[in-house]
């Protein structure tokens, strides 16, 4: 009997964050895959018992990707760290570091892994909506649903970093050592999804851009008063944090030869930010919602589409959110929201 020398599981990066929270507790509840959570910081206590490996370790640092070559059997990375839209405009080339050479190491990774195990690694890319720009808000008003190809022109650094590595991806997966005599193709098989703007009922975002959703429901529910951070008109898709993670892991599962993208949009629900106060006044009545726009994060908002194309998502691999606005509302954010800050 050979012993088996590294141990078999899914790699999650950025762990600690609210896609991290939701994609592990979720495998944990379908079984049958061993974690190996890895963030920046200590993982949080609550994720520890779900998980086979509980990394501390910096995504940037040679020695622990030489660690995980050969302690883990990697067959799936889910590649969630990354430092989200506002915070990286503080430190535009800190962010470029993390966000682009972060997943350049996870990508080798890959590649090494692959080459070991002889199959190929699926590498799950949470993209995002910050990779389109829109020029201006009257474009925004006429561009109806965007398609994935169209106004990929980003404004923000995280933006451009999504982008650029969505294309990284299709290279390693397609093109990757293209002039060698032993191509060695098909090492990464890179599937990438551009998130809208994201809630959860259980963690509160940092340093993202559209973060004023949960942060205004987050606030009302705890009776604190809210000063949102852009223009009541303002609009962006969002979806309920359980339909990201349902579509991470049904675009992980799905057959090599039915998807013909390596990045897909998906969506939900696109309320602007005013019928977004109104649903949390009605929820929460003595919630106080003023409206005193940061104009340059309002325009970074202002180049991101109101609403987006996944009809190819549905097509490929089936994507359908189980919450619609009303559902992910009534159903789902405003009741666990009222429990987490029940006294
Ligand atoms: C951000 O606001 O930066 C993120 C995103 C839309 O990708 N939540």
């Amino acid at each position: 009997m050979t012993t088996q020398i590294r141990k078999p599981g899914v790699l999650i990066t950025g762990a600690n964050g609210e896609m991290g929270h939701g994609l592990i507790e979720q495998l944990a509840k379908d079984g049958g895959k061993n974690i190996i959570a890895l963030d920046v910081r200590a993982i949080d206590d609550g994720l520890k018992p779900l998980c086979t490996a509980c990394i501390a370790g910096d995504i940037l640092e040679e020695r622990l990707l030489e660690r995980l070559q050969s302690e883990y059997e990697i067959h799936t990375i889910y590649h969630l760290a990354a430092v989200l839209s506002t915070r990286a405009e503080f430190t535009p080339e800190a962010a470029h570091r993390v966000n682009v050479d972060g997943t350049m190491h996870l990508m080798k990774l890959a590649i090494e892994q692959s080459r070991w195990h002889g199959s190929p690694v699926k590498f799950m890319f949470p993209s995002s909506i910050a990779a389109y720009g829109l020029p201006d808000r009257e474009t925004k008003k006429r561009a109806g649903k965007v398609k994935e190809e169209e106004w990929n022109t980003p404004r923000t650094m995280y933006g451009i970093n999504k982008l650029y590595c969505e294309h990284l991806g299709r290279y390693y997966a397609h093109h990757y050592r293209q002039l060698a005599a032993d191509t060695q193709r098909g090492g990464v098989d890179f599937r990438s999804i551009r998130f809208p703007g994201l809630i959860s009922a259980f963690t509160v975002p940092s340093g993202g851009t559209s973060d004023y959703a949960p942060e205004m429901l987050h606030a009302a529910a705890q009776g604190k008063p809210y000063a949102c951070f852009v223009r009541e008109d303002v609009r962006i898709p969002f979806m309920a944090m359980p339909d990201a993670i349902q579509a991470l892991l049904r675009l992980e599962l799905a057959p090599r030869e039915n998807l013909t993208r390596t990045a897909y949009n998906i969506t939900a629900f696109s309320p602007s930010a005013g019928e977004i106060r109104t649903i949390v006044q009605q929820a929460f009545p003595g919630a106080v919602v003023s409206f005193s726009p940061d104009d340059r994060r309002q325009a970074i908002v202002d180049s991101w589409p109101a609403e987006i194309d996944d009809s190819a998502a549905r097509h490929d691999w089936g994507w359908m959110p189980e919450f619609d606005q009303q559902r992910a509302f009534h159903e789902y954010l405003i009741p666990h929201i009222r429990t987490r800050y029940a006294t």
